[in-house]
């Protein structure tokens, strides 16, 4: 089996320091965060950035010392949302891809998410997905219904995103798709066979999706973004402890961890270059 790729999703946009006290949220913070976690073992941050007060911002200058920090730091592959948060507006979400990072995520559709609608118009996919075809930025097909992929499949078809293509796949979500074994064979069996995946439980379904992947030869998220806790009602210490348990359960199941240059070999991105501002 391929090494197994880890991905720690530092902050989120909706994860509070009053749920998770040690959620990162300035940039400082943000960056020792993704370093710890790539000394534990990840070998992609996915990153979210916060304004002064601790709110979600897509803001490009926030993102720029983010990825300037982190680079100084360690040479961690770099993914920055174009999710954002449920209310920021189209434009600002893709603001960070224009910091060429190597990857960056899009959601193919639009679902619900908890009480709010997370909309992602066909419009402003393709928008998004010519963006980073232009600056060279791998998408991460961040998938919450099924439906999402066939909309993924569709940039490839008109030859705006180009194979091998990586999922990420976030289950549980309330109001999109459950978290449950069958839901997973039912999406690894969707996407193309040369295609990379990952999965990303949200709460509780964090660690058994986590274990179902190292198993299917698919690859992992773990962090705050989805999941604030170690076990039953007790909060993890940090995004990186939630990295070490899943490096250590993938070795004993005999499958090695990649580093950030494995990493860019299996998902076929160029080694980071003077894309990162620093
Ligand atoms: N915060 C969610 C509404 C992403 O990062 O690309 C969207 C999200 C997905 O987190
Ligand atoms: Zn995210």
């Amino acid at each position: 089996m391929e090494k197994l790729i880890i991905t720690a999703a530092l902050t989120g946009a909706e994860t509070t320091k009053e749920q998770q006290p040690n959620l990162p949220v300035t940039p400082d913070e943000i960056a020792q965060a993704a370093y710890e976690c790539y000394q534990a073992g990840a070998a992609i941050v996915h990153i979210h950035a916060r304004d002064d007060q601790g709110t979600a911002t897509q803001d490009i200058e926030v993102y720029r010392d983010i990825f300037s920090k982190i680079a100084k730091k360690c040479d961690v592959i770099i993914q920055p949302s174009t999710g954002g948060g449920t209310w920021h507006t189209l434009e600002e979400r893709l603001q960070p891809v224009f910091l060429k990072p190597e990857m960056a995520t899009l959601t193919t559709g639009t679902c619900n998410f908890g009480g709010d609608v997370f909309m992602n118009s066909r419009e402003y996919i393709e928008k998004y997905a010519e963006e980073m075809k232009r600056l060279y930025v791998k998408p991460e097909f961040e998938i919450f219904e099924r439906g999402m992929i066939a909309n993924a499949l569709d940039l490839l078809r008109k030859g705006l995103v180009t194979e091998p293509l990586h999922f990420d796949f976030v289950m549980g979500v309330s109001g999109a798709i459950t978290a449950e074994p069958r839901d997973l064979v039912y999406l690894v069996e969707s996407i193309p066979k040369k295609s990379t995946w990952s999965v990303a439980g949200i709460g509780r379904n964090q660690l058994p999706l986590a274990l179902m992947a190292i198993a299917m030869g698919g690859h992992v998220r773990v962090g705050f973004e989805d999941n604030i806790y170690f076990s039953r009602g007790v909060l993890a210490t940090s995004n990186a402890q939630l990295v070490e348990r899943i490096v250590n359960i993938s070795k004993e199941f005999g499958r090695e961890v990649a580093t950030p240059e494995e990493a860019r070999q299996i998902l076929g991105l160029k080694k980071r270059g003077d894309n990162i501002t620093s």
